[in-house]
């Protein structure tokens, strides 16, 4: 069995990051390891407040001990984390890396055109960092704008707008990219796929209502399917019919993430 870590915040409650992607990465048959940067009471997509226990001393120390039994992983896989992270994480993936040991970066840190709360401006920079050498990079529109100094623009990409952001992704160093969020026909909403000298989309029926998470469950199932051995493009697909059916499968009053717990059978079985 494949060994993953995943390097994203805990949020208590929220269904977003960690506790997504422990449970959708193990249901994929890959044993998934957890380091989280910080401890949220909840998350901040539409929550009031929140608590926020910064670990970022702690990640050398971690590292060490990692280092000291010859701990290493066969994937790592970054999502929501902040600007004193990133020097840690890249020095754990240096040091715990088993041979072609691959690495999934989603720049979990914007959506719908903004920034989430509480990152500053320069922050796409930093996270553009943790892109270059990243094996697959999965950021939504806003995320690829903001990471390639590119207009936001909410809706009404042309598909040659597409691939130029693409284009400017895989400058940023990143090999194979998975562009969220994409639309060329108001009904259907999907994904471009790019391993640098091709592009493949992805799409589904848009549904009516979007939902906060849908980014971790696409993330997590993505790398789960690949380190099972899925393309980029069947994992996507996958990722995206899960993500669907997990927004189907969540009643219209809960707000704040989607009951993907209801649809961990159809992973499981499709998976295999
Ligand atoms: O789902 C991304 C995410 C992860 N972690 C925290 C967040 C968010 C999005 O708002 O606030 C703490």
């Amino acid at each position: 069995m494949k060994r993953l870590l995943t390097i994203q915040d805990i949020s208590c409650v929220g269904q977003c990051s960690t506790t997504v992607a422990l449970p959708l990465i193990s249901a994929c048959g890959v044993e998934c390891a957890i380091l989280p940067p910080a401890i949220l009471s909840n998350h901040t997509g539409g929550f009031k407040t929140w608590s926020f226990a910064d670990l970022t001393g702690e990640l050398g120390n971690v590292e060490k001990k990692w280092v000291e039994q010859g701990i290493k992983f066969d994937a790592f896989y970054t999502g929501y984390v902040c600007e004193s992270h990133i020097d840690p994480i890249l020095s754990i993936v240096r040091t715990c890396s088993n041979e072609g040991a691959l690495r999934f970066v989603d720049p979990a840190m914007a959506d719908n055109g903004k920034l989430y709360t509480g990152f500053a401006d320069d922050f796409p920079s930093k996270m553009a960092r943790l892109c270059d050498g990243a094996d697959y990079v999965l950021p939504n529109l806003t995320e690829a704008a903001f990471l390639t100094n590119s207009e936001v623009k909410l809706s009404g990409y042309t598909q040659e707008e597409i691939e130029s952001l693409i284009a400017k992704l895989h400058r940023l160093g990143a090999k194979n990219v998975i562009l969220t969020g994409v639309s060329f026909d108001s009904d259907k909403l999907g994904s471009a796929i790019s391993d640098g000298s091709k592009i493949e989309y992805d799409f589904n029926q848009r549904l009516a209502r979007m939902s906060h998470g849908t980014g971790d469950v696409f993330a997590s199932v993505f790398a789960g399917a690949v380190m099972r051995g899925k393309t980029a493009l069947e994992a996507a697909a996958l990722a995206a019919d899960i993500v669907c059916e997990a927004i189907n499968a969540t009643s219209d009053d809960h707000w704040y993430g989607v009951s993907f717990e209801k649809v961990m059978p159809s992973l499981v079985n499709a998976i295999g």
